[in-house]
């Protein structure tokens, strides 16, 4: 019996050696000391020892247990150690690689520029509004004394929904002007910027989709000094304290009078000519044309239930893209659309 465990002590404690995993100890702790295992065997013959021999035995056997679990400890510990050196080994980040680049997105060059005069206008106290692409015909020129057969209202240029031209896509942001003013009593400052549609075939100045800012002042005693002042203030915001500005008279159905504005050109100073050559910038015109503008007209005024006699207002429109086009220096309409990355990338 002795041999036999010292046989056991010895073959065990080699197998425990030997053992490379968690699982081969566990296999092995079963094996050797479980219920059904070696030693349990051994001891389970401990009836058939004299009563002298079975102490010494029982001892031994006892030693055999204990040097077994001490190696069993001492093996799990160090697979522990080599199991987690190896998994710290496998997952192991090297802080010093550089990341990967995330390219960051930016606002749209256009919408920059909207921006910027939409926080012009917000700080003069306007309010901005918003309103629907598909439209009345009756919002969009009837009210605007935008009478039947004018040329804006011709199919060649407007795209209708049907056949009697009482639906269409908005041509101009002008209709959120009637409606704001059906739902608001004067005084009022608001600012109405929108995408209209005109059937134009595209090229470097036109779109059949393009973006409106229009603003409306109503109040009692507003007169033409209120809107140039209002319109200095935002394009020498927009292109410098020091731009040259200038009002021409010009016409549109809904505004009597009406102007256009223009800047003095940056590059030529309105003389029209770099070194005896013409201006490349206002084509030899010395002036850029920024915007049309003008008094609302009465008629206007009326078919939205505000009171001429009492009230009177000033109301501008400009493209937003022109604008955006002068602004950044873009010299096609059609780089704004087409969202290549190497064009917006430059803003
Ligand atoms: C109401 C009354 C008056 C809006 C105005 C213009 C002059 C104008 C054009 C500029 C370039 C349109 O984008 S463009 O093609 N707009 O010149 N717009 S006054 O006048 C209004 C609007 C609404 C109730």
């Amino acid at each position: 019996m002795k041999e036999q465990l010292e046989q056991i002590q010895a073959q065990a404690l080699a197998a425990l050696d030997a053992a490379a995993t968690p699982a081969a100890l566990e296999e092995l702790r079963v094996r050797l000391l479980g219920k059904k295992g070696e030693l349990t065997a051994v001891l389970k013959q401990m009836g058939k020892l004299s009563p002298e021999e079975r102490p010494v035995m029982g001892q031994m056997a006892n030693s055999v247990r204990a040097a077994i679990e001490e190696k069993l400890e001492a093996r799990k510990a160090e697979i522990h150690a080599a199991v987690l050196e190896e998994k710290l080994a496998k997952e192991a980040i090297d802080v010093t690689i550089p990341g990967k680049q995330i390219a960051l997105g930016h606002q749209h060059p256009m919408n920059q520029v909207l921006q910027q005069i939409k926080e012009i206008f917000v700080g003069l106290g306007y309010q901005v509004v918003d309103g629907p692409e598909v439209e009345l015909a009756s919002y969009n020129f009837t009210r605007l004394n935008i009478e039947e057969g004018h040329p804006s209202r011709d199919r060649s240029d407007t795209f209708y929904f049907d056949d009697n031209d009482s639906v269409l896509l908005r041509t101009q942001t002008s209709p959120m002007q009637i409606r704001f003013m059906e739902n608001h009593k004067p005084p009022f400052c608001m600012l109405a910027p929108g995408r209209v549609f005109r059937k134009d075939e595209a090229d470097a100045t036109h779109s059949p989709m393009f973006h409106q800012i229009e603003g409306l002042v109503v109040d009692e005693h507003i007169t033409m000094g209120d809107l140039k002042g209002a319109l200095i203030t935002m394009m020498q915001k927009i292109y410098g304290e020091n731009s040259v500005m200038r009002f021409r008279p010009h016409h549109f159905p809904f505004t009597e009078p009406s102007c256009e504005m223009d800047m003095q050109c940056h590059k030529c100073h309105g003389t029209g000519e770099i070194d005896g050559q013409v201006c490349s910038t206002c084509h030899g015109e010395g002036w850029i044309e920024l915007l049309g503008a003008g008094m609302v007209h009465p008629v206007v005024l009326e078919n939205c239930g505000i009171d001429p006699e009492k009230y009177s207002g000033f109301a501008f429109g400009m493209g937003l893209e022109r604008m955006a086009m002068g602004r950044l220096k873009i010299n096609d309409l059609r780089l704004i659309f087409d969202n290549d990355v190497r064009f917006l990338n430059q803003f």
